[in-house]
């Protein structure tokens, strides 16, 4: 078998696992779900997986694994995507878990509601869009000091946090007050080859 990735090609945390499948040169198929539809709701998908999201992923021996930076972890095992140093190691895993609690949640949720449902800019929640500003802050800071998130070698972590931030104008997020960044989604899109 194949690794199998179910996704919706708009949605970052599925375009992380293509991306990182790519980069490993691991072959896999991809079925779109449209998550407007509503298919990750019924019957088939939840059987799948029961928090009726994607990315779900069927790993080349059948199993499913779900969560957008676990299967990205489970892909990269083993690779110079995740740094051999104990401590490097844990602060790729810092970011990750920001990026799900602090990052994601404000800069996804705002695109979300802008580019997909067709909200305007008045209708998406003023807190969302502080704390999305607070979180491109934070990315700015680190990346004044280091070209990627954990020193000088592409990490998950880049991964995990290029996925929302390279399309966070969708959002009504500024990147041009954020120079560091749009150097660094540079960066990462060369290494991972995005082309769009
Ligand atoms: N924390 C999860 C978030 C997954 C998630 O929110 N997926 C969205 C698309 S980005 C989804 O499936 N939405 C459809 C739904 O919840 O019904 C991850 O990183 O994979």
């Amino acid at each position: 078998m194949t690794l199998h990735i179910y996704g919706d090609s708009r949605s970052g945390n599925c375009l992380k696992v293509k991306w990182t499948a790519e980069k490993l040169g691991m072959p896999y198929d991809w079925t779109e779900v449209d998550i407007l539809q509503g298919t990750t709701r019924q019957g088939d998908f939840l059987r799948l997986n029961p928090a009726g999201q994607v990315p779900t992923a069927v790993l080349d021996d059948g199993r499913v694994l779900a969560q957008s930076n676990a299967i990205i972890l489970h892909l990269a095992d083993g690779s110079n995507l995740i740094p051999k140093d104990a401590y490097d190691r844990a602060k790729m895993f810092e970011w990750l878990f920001w990026e799900q609690y602090s990052h994601e949640p404000y800069i996804a949720v705002a695109r979300f509601h802008r580019l997909l449902l067709g909200k305007g800019p008045d209708e998406v929640e003023a807190r969302i869009m502080q704390r999305g500003e607070a979180a491109l802050e934070r990315l700015e800071l680190q990346l004044q000091a280091t070209p990627f998130l954990v020193k000088d070698a592409l990490t998950l972590a880049d991964v995990a946090l290029v996925a929302y931030t390279r399309v966070a104008d969708e959002g009504g997020f500024d990147l041009g007050n954020y120079p560091a960044i749009q150097a660094w989604v540079a960066r990462v899109e060369a290494a991972l080859r995005i082309a769009d």
